[in-house]
């Protein structure tokens, strides 16, 4: 297996600059040798640029839409390529990196006849359209985006929609309104802290993940850094408390892995400005070596079953 790492530097999605220093910030903590130990080939595959744009003005509702726009076009091409060469591992950038690695890697999925399964690990559930969002920040819209919504006018048309079913949220604990009212009509799976307190993440990470299996699915594993706990994983601009503990990451991250079926995977909305001595990228890069194979010991069978 070959790991592609693919840097995405990308800053438009929301308000507070810092994630364009995320690719880097990943690469200091030494994201590819801590997989090249684990036997994996590894291709760093530097950082991206968005299409060409129109600049942005302060004028309208949404932050930055034009340059967001030129950053999906682009990636949905660059994901829906790199599946054909390995295992993708997108460094943002924030969320927004989403609104292309998620679409481009479904339509390689879908040109292999091969349904797409998205999971996404959140404080926020990222489900807004363009006309929804109260922020006007467009990292707030990539999951509804990818689910083929209206309510994006000049982004790209979505080839490949994800089915609502095929995606599980972990992790939620800020929702805003219209997001709420909108994945509680949709058919969504999704799980808030307090069901992860009651039941630990392993009981609704194991079913949906055996759901991926039995469909045969291709896996995108989306890690917001906010999903974390806060004091865990500072560096975020959208710090919410109460987030997963490590050990609630690692667990979910060697489920993942047991489970076989990761096909992709984004590392988003760390931003390196607000860190204390790299501490989020790095527990962000052992997230990620636990999700490609790190353990202390082997488990005999596969645990989530
Ligand atoms: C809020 C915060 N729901 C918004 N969203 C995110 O701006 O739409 N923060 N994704 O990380
Ligand atoms: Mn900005
Ligand atoms: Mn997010
Ligand atoms: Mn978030």
């Amino acid at each position: 297996k070959t790991c592609l790492l693919i840097g995405a530097p990308m800053d438009s999605g929301k308000r507070r600059d810092g994630c364009l220093m995320g690719p880097d910030a990943y690469r200091t903590a030494g994201l590819a040798r801590a997989l090249r130990d684990l036997g994996l080939k590894v291709v760093d595959d530097g950082n991206l640029t968005p299409a060409s744009h129109s600049p942005d003005d302060a004028s309208g509702r949404l932050h930055r839409p034009q340059e967001t726009i030129a950053w999906t076009y682009r990636l949905i091409r660059e994901a829906e390529q790199a599946m054909a060469r390995g295992l993708p591992i997108f460094l943002g950038g924030d969320h927004a990196i989403s609104l292309g690695t998620v679409p481009g890697v479904a339509a390689h999925a879908a040109s292999k006849g091969r349904p797409q399964f998205v999971l996404w690990l959140d404080a926020h559930s990222d489900f807004h359209t363009a006309e929804t969002t109260t922020s006007g920040n467009l990292h707030g819209t990539p999951l509804a985006y990818a689910t083929g919504r209206k309510g994006f006018p000049g982004f790209p048309k979505v080839t490949a929609p994800v089915p609502e079913e095929n995606i599980c949220i972990i992790g939620l604990r800020s929702v805003d309104p219209a997001e709420r009212a909108m994945l509680q009509d949709s058919g969504i799976h999704y799980h808030d802290m307090r069901e992860i307190d009651e039941t630990g993440i392993a009981t609704p990470l194991s079913a949906f993940l055996s759901r991926v299996e039995a469909a045969d699915g291709a896996l995108h594993v989306s890690l917001d850094v906010d999903f974390l706990d806060p004091s865990i994983a500072p560096a975020v601009g959208t710090t919410v408390p109460g987030g997963a503990t490590i050990r609630e990451g690692h667990l979910a991250m060697e489920l993942i892995c047991d489970s076989g079926r990761m096909t992709s995977m984004d590392m988003v909305e760390l931003n390196p400005f607000l860190d204390e001595r790299g501490r989020t990228a790095q527990a962000m890069v052992d997230l990620a070596a636990s999700a490609l194979g790190r353990r202390v010991f082997d488990r005999p069978t596969r645990s989530y079953i």
